[in-house]
């Protein structure tokens, strides 16, 4: 049985152990050339930093972007590293990165740092990331509807097994006459209005896609407005293509929802706001669905409290992660004990979202302690009652929590 003084130092310990399944990230293996971004200058030019990069910077949009990317990496790194302190959580994991690959975070060298990276072989700087970041599996998000990479699909890319597919669909539910014209060119009939048959064509290209790629679960990010209006297009793609088909195939739709594109055009993918969506979407979902399971995460801190409330009523929903502008540490603690509270131990209480490798680094590292601080807290509570915890248990519990909840939710 464990003492009130050991409960910190287990839990960190065990924490460190488990071995993370990251079920949302926009990673890919090092094969899928031109798609796996990694190394110092793809870390500096981070949507999150690019963002705050603007903050501070009178630059006009356009010549930012227009600049090769060592040189929007060089004007980051002197406006949010040398000209003033990196306090920010996309910042900080900037350092965090830098420090747990060895490098020098006091030398403040740019040039130092490029020339590390440079030195690496990629595929063993993959292992050595995902060592570090003690990370298992990390589950891409594919996008069909990307010439890019549906070119690399056709053509056959070797792949890793730590890798894990996952098929996202936005511009099917969200924009469909366009996505229509990808599926005719793509040799399936349907229309522009998903109208005669359609909606079998659809079908047939989400299961043809799923099992090509073997998806996990399909997913999409929709706007803080959505809602399931009875004759809107998305709908019915929702409602007469993706759902049977999830069904059919057994596997989980995720939902973010929340987001709100392109409020400001001129930053680009930094440019994507939030909003507070609707809480009758998922509810509404989960009661009119019950042979459907849905993988939920929301983006505003409004929507958390409904969205822990609403897992409790439908079990073929599953919360995930503290997502895009929740993932600061003051939220991420909040959140968390804001889920254990309501839900036990049933939710995912992170995934990384990294968009460049070393991302997983520091996004798990910080994510591991802030949840770390959580839950001894609440253990601390249970021994308080005279409740006594072995180190099994804790070990138990964070499995469930960093890889069992995604994994038996998947193979309901
Ligand atoms: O977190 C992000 O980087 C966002 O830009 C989005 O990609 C979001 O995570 C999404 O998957 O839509
Ligand atoms: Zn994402």
């Amino acid at each position: 049985m464990i003492t009130r003084e050991q409960l910190a130092l287990v839990i960190a310990e065990k924490l460190n152990g488990v071995q993370v399944v990251d079920m949302h990230t926009h990673l890919f293996p090092a094969d899928f050339t031109g798609l796996l971004l990694w190394g110092m200058d793809e870390i500096l030019t981070y949507h999150y930093l690019i963002a705050e990069y603007f903050r501070y910077s009178q630059q006009p949009y356009q010549e930012f972007f227009q600049l090769p990317k060592a040189k929007q990496a060089d004007l980051v790194w002197r406006t949010l590293f040398v000209e003033r302190s990196p306090v920010s959580e996309a910042q900080r994991g900037v350092l965090t990165i830098l420090s747990r690959l060895g490098l020098d975070v006091g030398a403040r060298s740019l040039d130092a740092y490029r020339e590390y990276f440079r030195s690496l072989a990629l595929a063993q700087h993959v292992d050595n990331v995902f060592r570090l970041a003690g990370v298992q599996a990390a589950v891409m998000t594919n996008d069909p509807f990307d010439a890019q990479e549906r070119e690399l699909w056709q053509r056959g890319v070797q792949g890793d097994p730590r890798f894990k597919a996952s098929l996202r669909i936005d511009p099917l539910v969200l924009s469909y006459p366009q996505a229509a014209k990808v599926l005719q060119a793509e040799g399936y009939a349907v229309d522009g209005t998903f109208s005669g048959n359609s909606a079998a064509e659809v079908r047939r290209f989400l299961r043809d896609w799923a099992l090509y790629i073997d998806a996990l679960y399909m997913g999409a990010s929709l706007p803080a407005n959505f809602s399931l209006s009875p004759d809107s297009l998305s709908t019915r793609v929702l409602q007469e293509a993706v759902l049977p088909t999830c069904r059919e195939l057994g596997i989980p739709l995720a939902l973010m929802l929340g987001v709100k594109r392109q409020v400001n055009r001129g930053l680009g993918l930094a440019g994507d706001s939030l909003g507070k969506a609707e809480i009758g979407v998922v509810e509404q979902l989960c009661a009119e669905y019950p042979e459907n399971r849905f993988l939920v995460s929301m983006l505003s801190r409004e929507n958390q409290h409904e969205l822990a409330i609403t897992a409790r009523k439908y079990r073929n929903l599953m919360v995930f992660g503290c997502w895009w502008f929740l993932n600061n540490p003051s939220l991420v603690e909040e959140i968390t004990a804001l889920r254990l509270e309501t839900l036990g131990l049933s939710f995912i209480p992170q995934h990384s979202d990294a968009r460049v490798l070393e991302h997983l680094i520091y996004k798990w590292e910080h994510s591991r302690a802030v949840i770390g601080q959580v839950l001894v807290k609440k253990y601390a509570e249970l021994l308080e009652t005279g409740w006594p915890v072995t180190e099994e248990e804790i070990e138990r519990d964070l499995i469930q929590l960093f890889q069992g909840n995604f994994q038996t939710f998947l193979a309901r």
